[in-house]
């Protein structure tokens, strides 16, 4: 890098003139298409492209200020980023968006037509990897020397039809047209390493020195994609590894007979990082997956070593000083014994001296409580694909269970309940011991959560490291959440109290006042109506369903799992239902009931409630009896994009899980952000929105954590709850019996019986009238619709901790020990 590049743009975004002409260049020499005969797609691809390039100065700006200042950095390893579009996020984020916005129109075109065709980037799953983008958001905008490393999957998260009722995935093809966001970096590529055995030898100090030979290799190809943060001056990076098959193949397809064997061969190595896996609690055992993990953080920690060297000179000593990494959930955690073996093996350390640099490197947030979804790998899988690194982690156990015995001799039980090794039922790798015991900090992301991991799933291990373990309540990024996404509402809160939250959502605080003021109560009505209205609009466009924008819109939008309880929605939804039919002059509200969300593909019983919601909304909105005062709609395919629309268009936040069950939630803090109200149980980050914005403006409901607890304690019988409610125990023989199903009368007996016969895990009986009785209060309070409004404004007023910035600043200081470079000094 030389100091006599200066860098400068081409044209200043500022000029509108310029930046019609740099559209139309683009068009024709990079699109290479002839202006008088477009679509839509063309412009876009032509539009991010000068985007692009005005992010690519201040990018190479930051990337500079970082290496001259020899700053300590942090790497967020992630398995998943769930970025969304970006068109709009970088437009508003840089600034560009009015000089944009004009010279499409001077074009004759809108922004609105070309946003759209941009494919959406979903390579998550849901709430750990929107967590990942957000952060990514956060970093930028304050300026912190921030990084993220991950998979490029040619396929993201599954597109969902409903045909007939019933989920079908579709392969999500979001490279199809190009993606215009990054760059490939066809010459960063790095050597990672399969399969093959490990060699011993003495080396001439006598020290025993090991090799890996004779493995089955793949080539990580990076691409970079910009970052940009609020403001535009910090422009980090994220970057994804594709998997390219070595030159070995090449070489084989002319030596060997075998053509098509040969590239067959090779197509098959590069299949590494071609589909996101579509479960989000874990699917065990499955060795592609394996092989993504040990795959992109390989590369990964190849690249953040790059620059210190195994013969002295910058030396791999420093490193804690220099680089700190998070470690997203277990998914990235084989990184552990990933960079003792190359401090190890590669830099000649002693164990003690590379364990210790590896402890201070590393930290690891823990996403689940359930003991079933904590990730283990079958050590005779790790034998075959990366013998090297499982002798590691046998000797990182050896030296971890020495350490607990002499500070616990004699208890026998203990090193059998906390080895990285489950001897139990086939030998396998306990993939979150391994990320807690080669971890400095380990955090929770609610607080209940951490306090429970201490408690229940890592209880050993937070009295043999009482100090390792802290919570960090997540966050959602500002811009994209309601700044991006909510127009309406950002521009009310501006005109309110300036422009200063946006970077600093504490200043939401000062909208407490107006909560008072019936002016801006009935602007911020006008709003939501607003919001509701172009809802409605896009969901008649886009399905023909008329959603009614009078009634209160009452959401459930996440993925589809027993625990987070969509069928505890579903029975308060008959039980409604049932009420209206028996008295159709009942004064309740008008309600709109939206659900969204995917199933795991191979998870029977999130498919089959899926099913359950279409016929349940089929019944129910055929039934003229009701249809003034019930609709449902299940809103196919969310995903960010969706989320994006919905969410601003929402009343009524359901975060109805199980008290125990979800981490944190983070649509939850979303829609609190948008001004709906919350009905939901005290947990993961529900119980702090609650102390936020007061127990009088939620409704809260059902049991504790404890009592759950309790409950199951007990022996909890789901049948009492059944017989001692004859409301409940309507609606599940209708579910049971064939109300919803005449054409198959069993289609949902599987429900019934998960929650009859199989001990109704969730609790969803237990916690049933207290459901109902909350929603009464629920439909008591919207009949007023200032008192309403006046609740929902103090919820935007008092959200302001659950920005992003806020969880990223308390990572950077309690964790990370990294501080903000200034752009320009
Ligand atoms: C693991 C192994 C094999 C295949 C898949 C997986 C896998 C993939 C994704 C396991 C888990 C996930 C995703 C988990 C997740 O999204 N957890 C959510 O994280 C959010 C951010 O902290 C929390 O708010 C949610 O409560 C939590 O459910």
């Amino acid at each position: 890098m030389s100091a006599q590049h200066d860098l400068c743009n081409e044209v200043e975004p500022t000029d509108v003139e310029g930046l019609k002409q740099a559209l139309v260049n683009r068009l024709i020499y990079s699109i290479g298409k002839d202006p008088l005969q477009t679509t839509n797609r063309d412009w876009f691809l032509a539009l991010a492209q000068v985007v692009r390039d005005h992010m690519t100065l201040r990018w190479m700006e930051t990337m500079r200020g970082y290496y001259l200042g020899n700053v300590k950095r942090v790497y967020y390893l992630s398995m998943e980023f769930l970025i969304g579009r970006t068109l709009r996020n970088s437009l508003l984020n840089m600034g560009f968006y009015e000089q944009f916005n004009q010279a499409i129109e001077e074009m004759g075109m809108e922004l609105d037509s070309l946003r759209y065709m941009e494919e959406e980037a979903g390579l998550g799953n849901g709430g750990l990897g929107r967590l990942a983008a957000c952060f990514l958001d956060s970093l930028a905008t304050m300026h912190l020397p921030g990084f993220g490393y991950g998979i490029r999957y040619e396929y993201g998260m599954f597109s969902q039809a409903i045909e007939n009722g019933y989920q079908i995935e579709r392969p999500d093809t979001w490279l199809r047209y190009g993606n215009p966001w990054e760059f490939a970096r066809t010459e960063v590529l790095y050597r990672v390493q399969f399969r093959g055995h490990v060699s011993a030898q003495y080396d001439g100090q006598g020290r025993l020195r090991h090799q890996w030979l004779d493995t089955e290799d793949v080539m990580a190809m990076a691409f970079d994609t910009p970052i940009p943060g609020h403001g535009g001056q910090t422009v980090n990076n994220l970057r994804l590894w594709s998997a390219k098959a070595t030159r070995d193949f090449d070489l084989r397809y002319f030596n060997e007979g075998n053509y098509i064997k040969a590239v067959d061969d090779k197509n098959r190595s590069e299949n590494l990082s071609k589909v996101l896996y579509p479960d989000d609690t874990t699917e065990m055992g499955r060795e592609l997956r394996l092989r993504q993990e040990y795959f992109f953080v390989s590369a990964s920690l190849q690249d953040i070593l790059k620059g210190f060297d195994p013969d002295g000179g910058h030396s791999v000593e420093s490193l804690p000083n220099e680089v700190a990494i998070q470690l997203n959930d277990t998914h990235p955690s084989i990184a552990i014994p990933e960079l003792m073996r190359i401090l190890l093996d590669q830099h000649g350390l002693e164990w003690e001296k590379a364990w210790d640099i590896t402890r201070r490197t590393f930290s690891y947030t823990n996403h689940t409580l359930q003991p079933e979804a904590l990730e283990t790998w079958p050590v005779k899988l790790m034998e075959v694909l990366l013998p090297r690194v499982l002798q590691i982690i046998y000797d990182i156990n050896q030296h971890f269970l020495r350490d607990v015995s002499s500070r616990f001799p004699g208890d026998a039980d203990l090193i059998r309940r906390v080895s990285l090794i489950d001897e139990e039922g086939g030998r396998r790798v306990r993939m979150a011991y391994l990320a807690i015991v080669g971890s400095h900090k380990v955090n929770g992301v609610a607080k209940l959560h951490s306090d429970l991991m201490k408690t229940t799933i890592f209880r050993d291990f937070a009295k043999l490291y009482p100090d390792r373990f802290i919570n960090i309540t997540n966050g959602v990024t500002p811009r994209r959440w309601l700044t991006h996404s909510n127009s309406a509402l950002s521009n009310l809160i501006t005109r309110a109290i300036g422009t200063e939250w946006i970077t600093d959502l504490s200043q939401l605080k000062h909208l407490t006042p107006l909560a008072d003021d019936s002016s801006f109560l009935r602007e911020f009505i006008a709003v939501k109506q607003t919001n509701k209205g172009l809802l409605a609009g896009l969901v008649k466009k886009r399905h023909g369903i008329e959603l009614d924008p009078s009634a209160m819109f009452d959401t459930q939008i996440k993925r589809i799992h027993e625990y987070k309880r969509q069928l505890l929605n579903v029975l308060h939804i008959i039980t409604r239902y049932n009420r209206l039919r028996a008295n159709p002059n009942l004064d309740y509200p008008a309600r709109c009931i939206i659900l969204g969300g995917k199933a795991a593909p191979g998870y029977r019983i999130a498919k089959l409630i899926i099913k359950l919601i279409n016929d349940v909304a089929d019944t129910i909105n055929h039934d003229p009896a009701v249809s003034s005062k019930l609709q449902v709609w299940f809103a196919p395919n969310y995903n960010v994009s969706r989320a994006m629309e919905l969410i601003p268009a929402i009343d009524l936040s359901e975060q109805i899980s199980t008290a125990g069950t979800e981490a944190s939630g983070t649509g939850n803090m979303k829609m609190t952000l948008n001004g709906a109200l919350t009905i939901g149980t005290l947990d993961g980050a529900n119980i702090e929105i609650r102390e936020e914005v007061g127990k009088e403006n939620i409704f809260i409901f059902g049991k504790t954590a404890a009592e759950i607890h309790e409950l199951f304690q007990r022996g909890y019988s789901p049948w009492d709850y059944y017989y001692g409610n004859a409301e409940l125990r309507q609606a599940l023989d209708m579910i049971g019996n064939g109300f919803f199903s005449h054409e198959e009368p069993l289609r949902f007996r599987p429900l019934f019986d998960e929650l009859l016969h199989n001990g109704d895990r969730y609790a969803l009986l237990a916690d049933y009238e207290s459901y109902i009785t909350a929603q009464g209060k629920v439909d008591e309070l919207y009949r007023n619709p200032e008192a309403w409004a006046r609740k929902a404004v103090l919820n935007v007023a008092r959200s302001g901790y659950f920005s992003s910035d806020r969880t990223i600043n308390e990572y950077a200081s309690r964790i990370w020990n990294v501080v903000p470079v200034l752009p320009n000094g």
